[in-house]
């Protein structure tokens, strides 16, 4: 007895000019379009090893040197990539001056779980292109990587706080080369601990700047927040399984707020939806903006 979500455009976007705190909540699907394979159901990310045994702690205490070939190979994936359709919507929505769609005064914040960079990627180059500017604290206080960065390298040793953006391919000569043999599901090469990414500052073994399951995500309370006040919640490519972002649309419909989900297939957050857009979100959501 869930009522079936509308699919009516029009509709949904008079609730967007209407809404004043807006969040979006992003996963992988938002980055398919860009050939940045997303974690679960098809074209799964790693053939040999299941890619979320990988995103543990404990993986990378057993061997560093698995898991960073794991997120080389991604780097490298990550770092041909260029934001989409849909990536270049949603930076629309988070520019204030440009964007018809939304009232003014109301806010719309991007909390995207994706790694991957294209969102801050996307809403750089719309700023290029427009006669729009925005500081980075804007920028910071607009889009949220929760997940953290795949190209973040960051110290493990207790006190260090160093994380460095690393943008080199390879980011070390020790992993040069390694995606193809990730990409095949080769056996990988067990490459010594002073190989491997080392902190800058003190020399410590670095990891993925990235957040793995049993850690904290970045800015909760921040986002906590936004959810709490929140009169609209986008829910885009994501599969909505993975916590805390699984219950933002929950929460934001139970304070009484309205949910439009925007994914190729059904998903668990779809009793919800006052809105269920089913297709690729590179398309649907550019219809927002028609
Ligand atoms: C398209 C499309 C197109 C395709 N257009 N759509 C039991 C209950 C509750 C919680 C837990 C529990 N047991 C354990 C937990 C906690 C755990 C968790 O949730 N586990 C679940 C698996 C049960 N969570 C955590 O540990 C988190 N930390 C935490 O909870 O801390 C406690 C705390 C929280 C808050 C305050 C205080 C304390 C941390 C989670 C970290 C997740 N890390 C990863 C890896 C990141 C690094 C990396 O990239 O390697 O994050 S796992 C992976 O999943 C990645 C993603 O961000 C995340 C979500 O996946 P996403 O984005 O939804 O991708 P998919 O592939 O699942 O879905 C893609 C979707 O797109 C699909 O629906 C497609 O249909 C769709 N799609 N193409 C539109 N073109």
């Amino acid at each position: 007895d869930v009522p079936t979500p509308s699919n009516d455009m029009a509709a949904f976007r008079a609730v967007l000019a209407s809404s004043r705190r807006i969040i979006a909540i992003a996963g992988a699907g938002l980055s398919a379009a860009s050939g940045i394979p997303t974690f679960r159901g098809a074209g799964g990310m790693w053939r040999k090893y299941d890619a979320l045994s990988l995103a543990t702690p404990a993986a990378f205490r057993d061997s560093p040197s698995r898991v960073w070939q794991f997120y080389h190979y991604r780097r490298e994936t990550a770092l041909k990539a260029e934001p989409n359709a849909a990536h270049f919507a949603l930076a629309e929505f988070t520019i204030p001056t440009i964007r018809e769609q939304i009232a003014p005064g109301s806010t719309f914040t991007l909390i995207t779980q994706n790694v991957d960079s294209l969102s801050p990627t996307a809403l750089d180059a719309v700023l290029a292109r427009t006669v729009a500017t925005m500081s980075d604290d804007e920028k910071h206080a607009t889009l949220i990587e929760m997940h953290g960065r795949i190209f973040d390298v960051a110290c493990t040793e207790y006190g260090c706080k160093r994380r460095d953006d690393i943008r080199d391919s390879p980011l070390c000569p020790a992993l040069a080369g390694t995606e193809e043999l990730v990409a095949a599901g080769a056996n990988e090469p067990d490459i010594p601990l002073d190989e491997l990414p080392r902190c800058k500052a003190c020399g410590a073994l670095a990891r993925p700047g990235v957040v793995w399951f049993g850690e904290i995500p970045h800015r909760v309370d921040e986002i906590l927040t936004l959810v709490d006040q929140a009169d609209l919640c986008l829910v885009v490519g994501t599969s909505s399984v993975v916590h805390p972002a699984a219950r933002f649309a929950k929460q934001v419909k139970e304070h009484g707020g309205r949910v439009a989900v925007f994914n190729v297939d059904r998903t668990k957050r779809d009793t919800d939806a006052d809105f269920l857009f089913l297709g690729p979100c590179e398309t649907t959501l550019t219809k927002t903006l028609a």
